[in-house]
């Protein structure tokens, strides 16, 4: 039998905390997990996993248009996957829950120049508390790159997992160029044993440049029987094929590596050949009121340090204040104004593309969910004063 990684102390805990979630779907940031399993990390922060990889990034711009630079979008996407979905695991020993932003909660960071590659800036905000939802601004002016996402989860539990749909979508637009690129569905395991981990399932997509692919995700015991397992096909959209090859299927793992099985030959991608570059923000009490690393500097610093008593007397103090500020401005018949991004409820720049795109049957599954889905799926944030606070750090 395998050993539990509960400590002894929160079992109980732990087994309450199993049980809420079984009989429980929606906002699982709302439930009280055991200190073993919080993460003094805010959700603010997971956007920077899209820029961990500037290199690959900036070779987006670099590609020709059409086949090469839709192979260099989805080599871009897939490099992102091993540090979005393994990385709690390897820093932490286990997924953990992470820190539930507040509205208005903002982070920035930037990856600097290196050999021409150009500046890699990011921008998150919290834009709704209730449901939690986070965009984010990513930007490499020198390449003339900038993706602008939003996203939320939905989670429900199946025989012994935490099942989480995403909700929301990035829009990466390169020299006038845009590609839309939704987010795969995620299988939390290991829940029993106190050391959850993440599988990735079923289809994610890309489309845009004239081309669409579908990134299908399996783990242990699906296709190949390993974990981390994925398959994309690239096909040109009908009319915009050029001269490459017709499709292009990409095989591996997404954790390690991958190669072309179709339409092209050898390695698609290496990860040991890379190394993901963290952010180097320092938690810091000069940071603004709102900032992630000032915001919850103290809560962070009580679960690290394992002073699980600071941690939730000053969660606590966040959370009333969060309260109290709701309560003033409904009094007061104001709102929370947001700082980088405003809602809007159509969203222009995904709308010409699916009309314009004859979608393959799966796609227009896809977006009719988006739009006829009464939660966030069919709003897009955009940013409206990023420029101008990037240029401010
Ligand atoms: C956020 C968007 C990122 C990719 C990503 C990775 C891990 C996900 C996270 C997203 C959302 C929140 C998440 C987390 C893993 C665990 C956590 C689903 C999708 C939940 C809320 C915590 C579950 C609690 C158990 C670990 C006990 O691009």
């Amino acid at each position: 039998e395998e050993a539990s990684a509960v400590p002894a102390a929160q079992r109980g805990s732990w087994s309450s905390f199993l049980k809420s979630i079984a009989s429980f779907s929606g906002d699982l940031s709302s439930l009280t997990a055991p200190p073993f399993i919080l993460s003094p990390t805010s959700l603010t922060e997971f956007p920077a996993y899209w820029c961990e990889r500037p290199d690959y990034f900036a070779a987006i711009a670099d590609a020709a248009p059409g086949q090469d630079r839709a192979i260099a979008v989805l080599r871009w996407f897939i490099s992102t996957l091993k540090d979005q979905y393994t990385s709690r695991n390897e820093e932490l020993g286990s997924e953990k829950k992470p820190l539930n932003p507040v509205l208005g909660e903002v982070f920035y960071g930037i990856w600097p120049d290196k050999n021409g590659r150009g500046e890699t800036s990011l921008l998150v905000e919290q834009v709704s508390h209730h449901p939690p939802i986070t965009a984010y601004v990513i930007e490499n002016r020198t390449k003339q790159l900038r993706l602008v996402g939003h996203n939320a989860q939905k989670t429900s539990f199946s025989s012994g997992s935490i099942i989480v749909k995403q909700i929301g979508h990035a829009v990466l637009t390169v020299a006038g160029e845009e590609y839309l690129i939704t987010f795969p569905r995620l299988r939390i395991d290991g829940l029993w044993y106190g050391s959850p981990y993440i599988e990735l399932a079923e289809t994610s997509h890309i489309v845009g440049g004239g081309y669409t692919c579908s990134i299908e995700y399996k783990g242990k015991g699906y296709f190949s029987g390993k974990s981390h397992t994925f398959k994309a096909t690239l096909t040109p959209l009908p009319g915009m094929g050029g001269a490459g090859p017709r499709e292009i299927v990409v095989e591996g793992t997404w954790h390690e590596t991958s190669k072309f099985v179709k339409g092209g030959g050898g390695t698609f991608y290496e990860v040991r050949e890379h190394k993901e570059e963290t952010i180097p923000l320092p938690w810091d009490a000069e940071l603004g009121e709102y900032e992630t690393r000032r915001l919850w500097f103290l809560v962070a610093k009580g679960i690290r340090e394992g002073d699980f008593e600071l941690a939730s007397r000053e969660k606590s103090r966040i959370e009333n204040e969060q309260r109290q500020r709701r309560k003033d401005e409904a009094a007061e018949g104001t709102s929370w104004q947001l700082k980088h991004f405003e809602i809007v409820e159509s969203d222009p720049i995904c709308e010409p593309c699916f009309q314009t795109f004859p979608l393959p049957p799966s796609l227009l599954f896809l977006f009719c969910c988006w739009f006829t889905s009464p939660f966030v799926t069919s709003r897009q944030f955009i940013s409206t004063t990023f420029n101008h606070h990037c240029r401010a750090l």
